[in-house]
């Protein structure tokens, strides 16, 4: 039985990861943050009773390190941040720390302990910042400019993954992961707000839904189809990073629309625009090219971006009974 660890297993990647791993046989490992309220440390995996569960932190390389001598795993994915981009520029420090200096943590963690572990970093489509190939498209070669504390670390772990595969032969693979949604996201990320308020409207819950800029586009996936990728990219026969992306890519405003219309309501009677969600330097447009990872691993997503809005809108509206 292969034994896969897992850091982040309690976000929305981790849930769906830590499921897709069991029923593929692996032994489950998953390092979950302390939190007050102890029920809300493991929400998204409380149904996943054998997953084993330790507590650590990124930023606490002794507990990464004690992990990694009694568990011993086959394959490591660390999918642990702060992921949220608008946050990063408020608290940069504290992310930086966990993306960034976290990550070079875990891999001294592995490289004195299990250096035949293989390693898969949650990179991000944030780390391209601004640049765009002159057909349109993000890619495996495209140059990194990232705007944001969040992506500048992202950036620093992608490098570093990078360098310890080359200076010490490890096992150590980059996917570059576009925007990928499910019901289990962030209420607080742009997709799961905008579902949620408009079925918490259509139920006279709440009249209205504050948000930033709405011209920016993202190339957003479902994420039950990306941690197949992530599972995928460790498989191969040798490390190596990847893009995976739809290809497609959507306004914020298109998203709106088409959640709206779906329920039947008028965005123009309910949306403002409030600057508090801006971030101080925005990513403006976001489109993947999955070419790689297609025809070196037969990767492909099996949701569309309706598919995956009309699930998560499914999700709120039996949350809310309507
Ligand atoms: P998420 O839902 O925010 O989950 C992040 C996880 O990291 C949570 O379990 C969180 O625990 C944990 N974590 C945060 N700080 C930690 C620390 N100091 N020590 C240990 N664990 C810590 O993110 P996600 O959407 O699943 O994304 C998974 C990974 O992929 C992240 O690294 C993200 O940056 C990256 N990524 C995501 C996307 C996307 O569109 N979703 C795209 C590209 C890359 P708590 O919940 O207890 O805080
Ligand atoms: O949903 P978002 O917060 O996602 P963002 O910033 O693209 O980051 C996500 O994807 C990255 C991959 O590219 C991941 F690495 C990262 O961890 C995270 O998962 O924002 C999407 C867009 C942005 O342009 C933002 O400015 O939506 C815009 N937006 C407009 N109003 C808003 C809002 N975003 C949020 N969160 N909240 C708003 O009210």
């Amino acid at each position: 039985m292969k034994k896969a660890l897992i850091t982040g297993i309690n976000g929305q990647d981790g849930s769906y990861l830590a499921e897709f791993l069991l029923s593929q046989g692996y032994d489950v490992y998953g390092i979950v943050k302390r939190n007050s309220v102890a029920e809300n440390q493991t929400d998204r995996i409380n149904h996943l009773v054998e997953v084993h569960k330790e507590y650590g932190d990124m930023t606490d390389l002794a507990s990464l390190m004690r992990m990694v001598q009694d568990i011993k795993p086959d394959e490591v994915y660390n999918l642990a941040a702060q992921s949220h981009v608008r946050i990063s520029f408020d608290q940069p420090i504290y992310t930086t720390n966990v993306v960034g200096i976290g990550t070079l943590n875990l891999l001294e963690a592995i490289k004195t302990i299990k250096p035949d572990a293989k390693f898969y970093q949650a990179s991000s489509s944030e780390m391209f910042g601004n640049s765009v190939d002159l057909d349109g498209y993000q890619r495996e070669t495209t140059p990194m400019n990232p705007v944001s504390p969040y992506g500048c670390s992202k950036l620093f772990a992608y490098n570093i993954c990078r360098n310890y595969r080359n200076s010490y032969g490890m096992f150590i693979s980059n996917g570059i992961l576009f925007n990928h949604e499910s019901p289990r996201r962030g209420t607080n990320f742009v997709t799961n707000k905008v579902i949620k308020a408009a079925v918490r409207i259509k139920a006279g819950l709440e009249t209205k839904l504050a948000l930033g800029n709405l011209d920016s586009s993202r190339d957003w996936g479902h994420a039950k189809d990306y941690v197949q990728a992530m599972w995928m990219i460790l498989q191969h026969d040798c490390p190596d990073d990847f893009v995976c992306a739809t290809g497609l890519t959507h306004t914020v405003k298109e998203l709106v629309d088409y959640v709206f219309d779906k329920l039947d309501l008028r965005p123009e009677n309910h949306i403002v625009i409030d600057p508090r969600y801006n971030r101080p330097e925005e990513l403006s447009r976001l489109k993947g090219d999955p070419t790689k990872i297609k025809t070196t691993l037969g990767w492909k997503p099996t949701y569309t971006f309706e598919t995956m809005l009309d699930e998560m809108m499914d999700h709120w509206k039996r949350e809310y009974n309507i």
